[in-house]
């Protein structure tokens, strides 16, 4: 690419938007402007690939991978489009010579922030590494008005703003109204009989329908030309206000069909590994995947007369419990639409749809009530139905009188309607995300179906993107590895281990840990801007950024910072290197503990970043509003990597992989991925601690854990709870810690500290200390650090991907190839 980048055009292309776009010259155009001008003239060159990609997959008509999710955290495009491009550094030079800086324009652009946590993020980067990867795949999602809410601390609290990412366009975005799809919601199923074909036909009625408008928006590959597709839905109305409904006595049909399509795409649901049960999440489930689903279809339907074969040419990956109506959905389409009988429909589906677990979290698990699923969705639930009846026929032949197998396997069962359950019936594959979490689904969560179908299951340990996480995030070290070992890391991430070699010289050492220096002062300066508090760069930046969960235990961190607060103004004659505890976390909006943990959380930061007796020692940072975009600079950053989830509940993280690819020192328990990074690294440049999986799991079914026992006994851990009740924090306040001090004592509102952290809490402290002193000879934590870096290759999303394909999706990459000339007369 580099090799035909015409700046001249480039930067003429840039001025031409403005002045058409804008109807302003590049002196009077704001910086957003110019974000968009810059933007526009990037889709352009996509625009070429993204042709030439649809011609070669219409021509040569490969397997298309659906990826099903209800969530794409994408971040921002702009930098990561010129990165795949390879134009990143050309179009920054270009721009500098205008008089403008690339990295104020990229931060013109809102996130989209279309998801929540990790579930989100690990469909965005998988969308990258498919893409790079050169296999043909769509994201299928919803095209929320409102994205993940905005975060503002105020007086130390979360306050919700709406996300109105789509305030000033999308530049990347492409409307397809050609491929619309009728959705239709509610009403009864009338019953025929087909004297002809000697069967029953089933016919929705009295329903209310929706548009569903696809978006398209693109996936670009890195330096290969491809150009996947995100294809997002968006509502509209069917019948916007026909002066004849008024005469057929239809007004309120109208008025309801047009609030429908209002409604159903407005918002995303900030629950992580939470389910809300809420009828419009129902909705907004079947409606992008009846959309998409149609579409698979049709597009298949275009070049093949054989429906049979449909799985030969498409499969649907489900992203957790969300997608998996579409099991019903496609049955729905093959018997009614297509005129198939049951047992071909079933082969069909069942050998097209597989399903991914995330999470072990009992209340992540979706329920949809009978009343409620049938009365929106009567055909799909009468499928639903017949499936369950067929499952349950087998269940009995295989385990003759055993009811408790039917109790616990059952699709439907005591008036629900159970998600997880339609998915790994139907499913062809099902697979978690990383080994102890698919070993603890396999002998707890899914024992019996594991028992009946052990084929099904597979492991799949998740992973992330080079590409955004350190070429994009960290150019300083993207950089310096560059230098030393080449580029194909950019690729093939295992070569990152090259690195190893230089992990004991003392040079590449001060190098490294002078970049994270850099990459601190820049965060700093962030922190500076946006929270108004002076952190030290040469103090140790400790840090825990991810969703706001009772399971993640933030609360641990913050009690331990106050031991640590504590030791150090009553021996104030020790030594104590300075530390910077960085927290970033957005709470669901209706999740009161982890809200109150927030508000904790900035008072501890007040009372101690205030106290001027210490010098600055310990500083508390929490970023308001952590997201993508603001990750990359956290990550680039970080010392240490808070992975400290009571063990057997994170299913697996990535910001563990994220941190370790940074050249972070994971703090953790034996939990999730961080299992895997520590066989990667090796134990000695880790800091482990904590009940195993197996101990916890233990506890819970014994139910013999109690936490006042260390109350109680431990002298340190009582006095610190008792600084959440004695107004320490609160300006004199005694209640408003109170719920979290309960939390951790008495049985009031569930297990008293049901997330063990009171039996973790003195091995955590202990670890971090060990860490802290480590940190203290500064060649050690290089070479661990560099070596956390060197070892992070397996957890690529690109290796991830190669895993689904070869034994899930059995995809073949295609190659792209345009002519080399067309990014010159583009730009
Ligand atoms: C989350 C898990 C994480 C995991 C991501 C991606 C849900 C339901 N699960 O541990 O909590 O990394 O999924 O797999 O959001």
């Amino acid at each position: 690419m580099d090799k035909h980048f015409d700046k001249e055009r480039f930067k003429e292309t840039v001025r031409d938007n403005v002045r058409n776009l804008f109807r302003k010259t590049l002196k009077e155009a704001t910086q957003q402007q110019l974000f968009q001008a810059v933007a526009y003239a990037v889709k352009d060159v996509i625009i070429d690939n993204w042709m030439a990609t649809q011609q070669v997959m219409d021509k040569e008509d490969p397997k298309i991978l659906y990826y099903m999710s209800m969530e794409f955290l994408m971040g921002r495009a702009l930098g990561n489009n010129l990165i795949n491009l390879t134009a990143y550094k050309e179009v920054k030079e270009a721009l500098l010579e205008m008089g403008f800086d690339l990295n104020v324009i990229e931060d013109q652009e809102p996130d989209a922030a279309l998801g929540n946590g990790g579930l989100g993020r690990l469909a965005a980067c998988f969308l990258d590494s498919l893409a790079t990867l050169g296999y043909p795949a769509y994201g299928c999602g919803i095209r929320y008005r409102y994205g993940m809410f905005r975060q503002k601390i105020e007086n130390g609290y979360q306050v919700e703003v709406p996300d109105d990412w789509l305030k000033n366009g999308n530049p990347f975005e492409l409307k397809r109204p050609e491929y619309a799809k009728i959705v239709r919601f509610g009403g009864y199923v009338r019953v025929e009989y087909d004297e002809q074909t000697h069967s029953n036909r089933f016919i929705q009625e009295n329903y209310q329908s929706v548009r569903a408008v696809p978006y398209d928006i693109p996936v670009v590959g890195y330096n290969n030309n491809m150009v996947n597709t995100l294809r997002v839905w968006d509502a509209e109305a069917i019948n916007d206000f026909q002066l004849d409904s008024f005469d057929k006595g239809d007004y309120q049909k109208a008025v309801e069909q047009e609030n429908l399509a209002r409604n159903i795409v407005e918002v995303l649901y900030p629950n992580d590994n939470h389910y809300a049960g809420k009828e419009l999440r129902l909705k907004q489930q079947y409606f992008f995947i009846s959309a998409s689903v149609q579409e698979a279809v049709a597009k298949y339907k275009r070049k093949h007369s054989d429906i049979h074969k449909f799985y030969e040419k498409a499969t649907f990956q489900m992203n957790d419990t969300h997608p998996t109506v579409a099991v019903a959905e496609l049955m729905r389409i093959l018997l009614d639409e297509e005129g198939l009988g049951w047992d071909e429909a079933w082969d069909i589906t069942t050998k097209t749809v597989a399903y991914t677990n995330h999470t072990i979290m009992a209340e992540a698990l979706e329920k949809w009530p009978i009343e409620l699923f049938s009365r929106l969705l009567p055909r799909i639930y009468q499928i639903v139905e017949e499936i369950n009846r067929r499952f349950i026929v087998q269940v009995q032949q295989r385990y003759p009188g055993n009811q408790d197998k039917i109790a616990k396997m059952a699709v439907i069962y005591d008036g629900q309607v159970r998600m997880a359950n339609l998915a790994i019936v139907a499913g062809y594959s099902v697979n978690g995300v990383a080994k102890l979490h698919t070993e603890i689904l396999k002998k707890q969560t899914l024992k019996d179906f594991y028992e009946m179908m052990p084929e099904k299951f597979n492991n799949k340990t998740n992973g992330i993107t080079q590409r955004r996480f350190l070429l994009h995030g960290n150019q300083l070290l993207a950089d310096w590895v560059t230098e030393h070992i080449g580029d194909e890391w950019i690729t093939d991430l295992p070569q990152i281990a090259k690195m190893k070699l230089y992990a004991d010289d003392q040079k590449a050492q001060q190098e490294f840990m002078n970049i994270k220096y850099q990459n601190k002062v820049r965060l700093a300066k962030y922190i500076k801007e946006h929270n108004g508090i002076d952190v030290d760069p040469r103090s140790i930046f400790d840090v825990q950024v991810k969703r706001l969960h009772e399971y993640k235990r933030q609360l641990m961190n913050i009690l331990d910072v106050m031991y640590l607060y504590r030791e150090l103004k009553e021996h104030p004659e020790r030594p104590f290197y300075p530390v910077t505890f960085i927290f970033g976390a957005k709470a669901a909006a209706g999740y009161r503990r982890a809200k109150l943990t927030i508000k904790l959380i900035n008072s501890v930061a007040d009372v101690i970043n205030n106290d001027q007796s210490i010098g600055g020692k310990i500083k508390v940072v929490f970023i308001e509003d952590y997201r993508v975009s603001n990750a990359e600079l956290i990550f680039a950053a970080a010392d240490i990597s808070e992975q400290i989830s009571t063990a057997s509940k994170e299913a697996s993280g990535t910001s563990n992989m994220k941190l370790m690819l940074n050249g972070a020192l994971t703090l953790g328990t034996m939990d999730g991925a961080n299992v895997e990074i520590v066989q990667e690294v090796g134990e000695e440049n880790a800091f482990i601690f904590g009940l195993s999986s197996q101990e916890v799991i233990d506890h819970e079914n014994n139910h013999d854990y109690d936490p006042t026992y260390y109350f109680n006994n431990d002298p340190d851990i009582r006095t610190t709870l008792m600084e959440l009740i004695n107004g320490k924090y609160s300006g004199g306040d005694m209640e408003l810690f109170r719920e979290l001090y309960d939390s951790l004592l008495t049985t009031k509102e569930g297990p008293a500290d049901q997330y063990f952290i009171l039996a973790d809490f003195k091995s955590y402290d202990a670890a971090r200390k060990k860490a802290i002193e480590y940190y203290q000879s500064q060649g050690d934590w290089a070479e661990s650090a560099i070596l956390n870096m060197a070892s992070s290759g397996k957890f690529s999303s690109d290796r991830t991907i190669q895993e689904y394909v070869r034994d899930i999706w059995k995809l073949k990459p295609i190659k792209i190839t345009v002519d080399p000339e067309s990014f010159e007369q583009e730009l």
